[in-house]
């Protein structure tokens, strides 16, 4: 395998999946695409190879114009902040791309609209009008997501336009008892609409060649997941979207359209590659239209239908470009057991670890690869990333490191001494030594980067047994020639954890190579024991990894509780939100009171001074509202109903003397009475007049 990719592929080019800028990337991202994309392009350079790593923030779809609809933003402006983090984080951490780019740049505008009309002008795409849901106050047209309803199936309410999360049945728009808008609420209308599809029924035969036959070497839930879009029949998609935000469909009839997110978004790996390309001086082409370039894809499951089917049609389609060698597609991470989840904040967030845990990012990057979802869906927990760190990195690797580095200033002042007579143990052990890069790389060139990391900590635990059982501390006196001998082949191991290591855990390995005082070194050298000359001198030691203590897992562990804990807060708030909603809750009255009950209730009239989104919640709105008493804080759940800007300057209801409750680590010290109308719509109750803010209602 090693041999095949030297001799057929004279360069590489390297995609990993382009985040959507509309959220930070969490370790999910990571262990899935991310870190097994830079250890493979990492490992490629080591070997000299041309490379080409490609990667940039995917800036379109209707995703992100929602996003900046509910936070009163523009969808650039999402854009800008979440590309300018995402990028940020990923540099930190240590991902080596070399370019991150963006699919609003002018680069990537025309080279997918040039790719969208040559296959126009070929007669690649079906023309169709047809009739479909519109929201006419978002004025938008609506994704089959958008539209929700009752399921004809089993009644749930709250069922999508595409399937009933309920009873799991698939569903179209139409089937929808009650249909409404997920953005309005109100019921769509249908309306005309032309789009340009792309006839994907017609490359079925190809793709089942292609794949099925030609590449039975792919990850088998790669494979799979082909096997059964093929075999269950593809239909033609629309290439186009009625939206105001992405690129415009190049051609006549289509003014106010763009190209669908998944279409423009892979030829995003284009047009970064001619980004790089111009910067780097040279020939973009190459990379994407020679046949001795390998292409690979790394990506989530969830993408992979778009990588392996409809992506390569189109390049296919198109005629000039190679095709995806090999779509190394991950499984999901969990975290402690729960699916991680955006919109729950059930995640470790990348920006945010770097922020809480300066220092560790591979240790990071080692649990990610270690646990890395493989074959199957895995579990991250914190327990568990203390414990690898404290007894595989700490207890393995960096006491390894230290112990070869203290002897040797110890005893020779930092310089490397000659070998001299072999014996059998230290013969094994230069023979782990020789074998140990060949496995690494066997495992690297078949994307099995959890064996390439166990491998890795197996030369660091050779090393370690091999000091242990040859004791050079308890011969130093009585025969230190033989200790030369060992210090050598000790310190011949470190260097060549350097070397393979590189890849792997690339921050730290540049702290070695500062301690062994040597440059990085290629792959080809690995498995040499004459990497340091007898003589060169070597640095003091510096610990590698710190042993993580109890407090600072437990600190993290009880942020993600704190999560739970707000989260099932809002579904509490929701809850209630939807009590009222029930028919009903209008038509039934409450228990009788008293009067004396009713006094107890301090209502007041109170002007909303401020309002701004709670951070992570979709449904609280945080106020300040002036009750004539005082100035305060009111949380309401209101946000889906409401724009900040909107709410403020509101004379409002207010009850005041409610005891006060913290949601989401705010206390919210009363609450804003709403009339909710029959059809779930909230409004505010308000004087018919404008009135001192504290005028008591009653
Ligand atoms: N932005 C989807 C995702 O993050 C998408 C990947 C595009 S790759 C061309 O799952
Ligand atoms: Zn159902």
């Amino acid at each position: 395998m090693t041999q095949e990719t030297e001799t057929n592929f004279k360069r590489h080019t390297i995609t990993a999946a382009l985040p959507y800028a509309n959220g930070p990337v969490h370790i999910g991202h990571l262990a899935g695409v991310y870190v097994p994309a830079d250890i493979y392009a990492r490992y490629l350079r080591s070997k000299k190879e041309d490379v080409a790593f490609v990667c940039g923030s995917d800036e379109h779809g209707v995703a992100i114009t929602l996003r900046a609809k509910k936070e009163g933003v523009t969808p650039q402006e999402i854009v800008d902040k979440y590309h300018t983090l995402i990028k940020d984080s990923f540099e930190k951490f240590g991902i080596e791309f070399d370019i991150y780019s963006r699919t609003s740049s002018e680069v990537h505008k025309k080279t997918s609209m040039d790719m969208f009309k040559k296959l126009y002008d070929k007669g690649g795409f079906e023309e169709k009008t047809s009739q479909q849901c519109f929201d006419e106050k978002s004025n938008l047209f609506l994704a089959d997501r958008y539209i929700v309803g009752t399921c004809p199936k089993c009644g749930y309410d709250q069922a999508y336009g595409d399937q009933c999360e309920k009873c799991g049945s698939s569903l179209s728009p139409s089937e929808l008892i009650d249909p409404r808008s997920a953005l309005s609420g109100d019921k769509p209308v249908l309306k005309e609409t032309t789009h340009w599809f792309f006839p994907m029924d017609k490359y079925e035969g190809w793709l089942k060649e292609w794949i099925l036959e030609g590449h039975t070497e792919w990850k088998a839930n790669v494979y799979g997941q082909c096997k059964s879009w093929l075999d269950g029949g593809l239909a033609p998609r629309a290439m186009t979207r009625d939206l105001d935000w992405g690129v415009p469909v190049p051609i006549e009839g289509a003014e106010g359209k763009v190209l669908y997110v998944w279409f423009d978004a892979p030829i995003g790996y284009i047009s970064a590659t001619k980004e790089w390309a111009e910067r780097e001086g040279k020939n973009w082409e190459d990379y994407w239209k020679s046949d001795d370039t390998r292409l690979l894809h790394f990506i989530g499951k969830d993408n992979i239908v778009f990588h392996c089917i409809i992506f390569p049609s189109i390049l296919h389609a198109d005629g000039d470009y190679i095709l995806p060698d090999n779509v190394p597609a991950n499984e999901f991470l969990n975290l402690e057991g729960n699916k991680i989840s955006t919109s729950k904040n059930w995640a470790v967030w990348l920006h945010e670890f770097l922020e809480d845990l300066p220092g560790k990012e591979d240790v990071l990057r080692y649990v990610l690869c270690a646990n890395a979802p493989e074959t199957k869906d895995n579990d991250f927990t914190w327990k568990d990333f203390q414990t690898r760190n404290n007894s595989e990195l700490v207890a393995i690797f960096g006491n390894f490191i230290n112990r070869a580095v203290v002897l040797t200033n110890k005893y020779y002042d930092g310089e490397i001494p000659e070998r001299g007579e072999l014996f059998d143990i230290d013969k094994d052990t230069i023979e782990k030594l020789k074998a140990a890069p060949v496995k690494i790389a066997n495992a690297l060139d078949s994307f099995r980067f959890r064996e390439a990391m166990s491998e890795f900590i197996d030369l660091a635990r050779t090393g370690n047994k091999y000091l242990a059982d040859t004791e050079p501390w308890k011969l130093i006196k009585e025969n230190p020639n033989r200790v030369k001998t060992i210090m050598n082949i000790g310190l011949q191991i470190a260097a060549n954890l350097a070397v393979v290591g590189k890849p792997l855990l690339p921050k730290t390995i540049d702290k070695l190579c500062g301690i062994l005082n040597i440059e990085n070194k290629f792959w080809e050298e690995a498995g040499s024991i004459d990497l340091l000359a007898a003589g060169h001198k070597i640095n003091e030691a510096e610990l590698l990894f710190e042993k993580i203590e109890d407090e600072v897992v437990e600190k993290q562990m009880a942020k993600l509780e704190a999560t739970k804990k707000s989260n099932q807060e809002e579904t509490a708030v929701a809850a209630a939100a939807a009590q009222t909603q029930e028919p009903e809750a209008v038509e039934e009255s409450k228990s009788q009171i008293t009067y004396d009950d009713f006094v107890k209730l301090d209502m007041r009239v109170g002007t909303i001074l401020e309002a701004e989104k709670m951070p992570k919640s979709k449904k609280l709105l945080k106020m300040l509202v002036d009750t004539g008493i005082d100035k305060r804080t009111i949380l309401s759940g209101i946000a889906e109903h409401f724009s900040p800007e909107e709410v403020v300057g509101k004379q409002v209801s207010v009850l005041v003397n409610l005891a006060p409750r913290k949601m989401m680590g705010i206390e919210s010290q009363g609450m804003i009475l709403m009339a909710e109308d029959t059809d779930g719509k909230l409004k505010f109750i308000q004087p018919s007049e404008a009135v001192a803010p504290g005028s008591g209602i009653s």
